[in-house]
């Protein structure tokens, strides 16, 4: 009797295992061509900065929280990003890295956004700027992996390509006790998760992007 509704199951049970498997072949068969043109933007984060292994710029721009990028140069991030259109940016962020409750040196207290002409115009030429700021309260205030109070931005133009330096905790309010920048010191080194950039101008559904570009209407 145990091995009839034994069987019963199992035979009940291969009609749905071919279906599965069935579904996984198709895709193959038949491409889907309705792909989402606004995947097909080109857009990037790149950075001139030295970072620990694995943990490179790219990890600020792939819309993970669970990815860091961890540069170590001078305590800036010097991020280069392509947007892959002219958009006017409206609000930044970033997303705190898994660790940053233990060691919040690596925060960004500072953020300096510039509007550039081109992907390698010299920074030193992109003359359109802001400096954002969070003050201390607010970086303490921020769990691991959460997104910083975001901050409004005023530049004048729009733009395709930006570039972003950070001044961290640890320089700005001169934290050196909480160190997790092996021989580096603990000013010398800026741990986030994601660039967080937002336009609110631009109708929902426009555009979507691997870089965090996030449209709020
Ligand atoms: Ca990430």
């Amino acid at each position: 009797m145990k091995r009839c509704s034994l069987k019963k199951i199992v035979s009940s049970f291969l009609p749905l295992v071919l279906l599965v498997t069935l579904m996984q072949v198709i895709p193959v068969v038949f491409p889907q061509p309705n792909l989402n043109k606004a995947e097909a933007l080109t857009q990037t984060c790149t950075s001139t900065a030295s970072s620990k292994s694995g943990q490179d710029i790219t990890k600020a721009c792939d819309g993970s929280s669970s990815t860091v990028y961890l540069g170590l140069a001078t305590g800036t991030s010097d991020v280069r990003i392509d947007v892959g259109s002219s958009i006017k940016l409206t609000l930044i962020a970033f997303r705190a890295g898994g660790d940053d409750q233990t060691y919040r040196n690596r925060m960004v207290a500072d953020a300096t956004i510039r509007g550039c002409a081109a992907a390698d115009t010299p920074v030193g030429e992109c003359t359109d700027s802001q400096t954002v700021s969070w003050n201390q309260t607010q970086l303490d205030s921020v769990n691991n992996s959460k997104v910083y109070p975001s901050k409004v931005l005023n530049l004048a133009g729009s733009y395709r390509y930006y570039y972003i330096t950070t001044i961290t905790y640890g320089e700005k309010f001169q934290v050196a006790t909480d160190t997790a920048c092996t021989g580096l010191g603990a000013t010398k080194c800026v741990q986030y998760s994601e660039i967080i950039l937002e336009d609110t101008d631009i109708p929902t559904g426009s555009l979507t992007s691997s870089l965090r570009v996030q449209f709020k209407d």
